[in-house]
């Protein structure tokens, strides 16, 4: 699939140190690559198209964006694969209730968010692979985890997954088992469904049904399962073991512990990732933002509006990635003045000298990316020049390129 077009990144003079971030399934921050890889590969759950992007899918995509940035920064070449959930109920749901087709919504919303993503300063993917894409290889690792006797098929004719077969489930959340089959019933899971082997088993692959579509695979006629989609983009584009899997905290599980563990079955390989690392999510008026609750705040309504997308991205940086963080225009208000000083002090032609700038914001995102650390450096920065001036010419134009490449925040303009 087509993915959008890269904003420039400005180079930087030297490197900063090693970048670690907090691994879900140890809970403790680990280093992102080995001290002498020359490349880092990343795999982050991307949308699923049935409506427009909203600020919680543009703090998560903003997040794992700082990542590829930081890892740029330090002269790795980055492999990075985002999916697009182009086929799945939800899709079926909302064009039956608008009358339209699912393939014409899922393109629809797929090229809204495109515009965002550009809109917003995120990197591209290398890879950007709808499920439709990969359903030719997903029913060849279905068939092949029949083979292995990590799948079986049930009397309905869709084929389930036997959590039981792989010994690392369970490691990535380390949730326990009442709690599985909480997030399994709440999240797209069937642990109620009879004939299944485990109440946790998820669906691999979707018997062909009235009104839905279908595909001519390996494994038989009909259509992937959520989880082994992801799965299979990551192996196919990424290889068998991956550095980071990111995606919201609402994807620990069963997304990432049932996508790690069909990994880990077809491959033999634990654990599928280096880090499991996932963002906190963002609400309005106390609760989740989600499309089943309606409160959502969509990227390109505020764009619409005349609000400058480097404000909203300031805006989703101010706290930490890992905190449940709450949208309000207060919060908008106070990036929008804040990014108005910035601005402001890198167009001034001398300023106090960014040297020291450079070295700390590159310390606070290597530091499972202190964004609140990092910000309040630039605003030292920013006071002192404003307030006192500043004698070095070449400050403005080092500061513009460090909050530029590595925060991704324009100050040109
Ligand atoms: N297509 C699947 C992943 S394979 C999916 O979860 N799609 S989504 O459209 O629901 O979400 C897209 C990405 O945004 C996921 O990484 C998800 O974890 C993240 N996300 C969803 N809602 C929020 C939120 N309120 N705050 C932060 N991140 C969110
Ligand atoms: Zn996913």
């Amino acid at each position: 699939m087509e993915s959008w077009t890269a904003p420039h990144v400005p180079a930087l003079p030297g490197h900063g140190p090693a970048l670690r971030l907090h691994d879900t399934a140890t809970g403790e921050p680990r280093e992102t690559v080995a001290p002498d890889a020359e490349g880092a590969t990343m795999y982050v759950c991307g949308i699923t198209p049935y409506d427009a992007t909203h600020l919680g899918h543009a703090a998560t995509m903003i997040t794992f964006d700082l990542v590829h940035r930081y890892w740029l920064d330090q002269g790795l070449d980055v492999n990075y694969a985002q999916n697009v959930t182009d086929v799945d109920e939800p899709l079926f749901e909302r064009a039956e209730r608008d009358g339209t087709d699912w393939q014409v919504l899922g393109l629809r919303e797929t090229a809204l968010y495109r515009e965002d993503m550009e809109a917003l300063g995120v990197l591209p993917p290398r890879h950007y692979i709808g499920a439709v894409e990969s359903v030719p290889s997903v029913g060849k690792a279905v068939a092949q985890l029949l083979a292995k006797g990590a799948a079986y098929r049930h009397d309905s004719g869709d084929v389930y997954y036997a959590v039981e077969s792989e010994p690392g489930f369970g490691s990535e959340s380390n949730y326990d088992r009442e709690t599985m089959l909480r997030y399994a019933r709440e999240r797209g899971g069937d642990p109620d469904r009879e004939g299944k082997r485990d109440p946790l088993d998820p669906v691999l692959w979707n018997a062909p049904r009235d009104g839905e579509p279908s595909w001519e695979t390996e494994v038989g006629p009909g259509r992937p399962g959520w989880h082994i989609e992801c799965t299979c983009i990551a192996i196919d584009y990424l290889g068998e073991q991956i550095d980071v899997q990111g995606g919201g905290s609402d994807l620990i599980y069963p997304h990432h512990e049932m996508s790690a563990a069909h990994a880990q079955s077809l491959t033999g390989k634990r654990p599928f990732a280096n880090a499991y690392v996932h963002t906190g999510m963002i609400g309005l008026d106390g609760e989740k933002m989600s499309k089943s609750l309606g409160n959502l705040v969509f990227v390109s309504k505020l764009r619409a509006e005349g609000v400058d997308p480097a404000a909203v991205r300031l805006a989703l940086l101010a706290q930490h990635y890992r905190s449940d963080r709450q949208w309000s225009a207060a919060v908008l208000a106070e990036a929008e003045l804040r990014l108005g000083r910035w601005r402001e002090a890198a167009s001034r032609e001398l300023a106090v000298p960014a040297g020291a700038v450079l070295t700390a914001v590159r310390e606070r995102l290597a530091d499972d990316l202190d964004t609140p650390g990092a910000l309040s450096v630039i605003d030292a920065w920013a006071e002192e020049t404003l307030s006192a001036g500043g004698e070095d010419p070449s400050a403005p134009a080092l500061a513009r390129d460090t909050i530029g490449g590595l925060l991704g925040i324009d100050c040109t303009r």
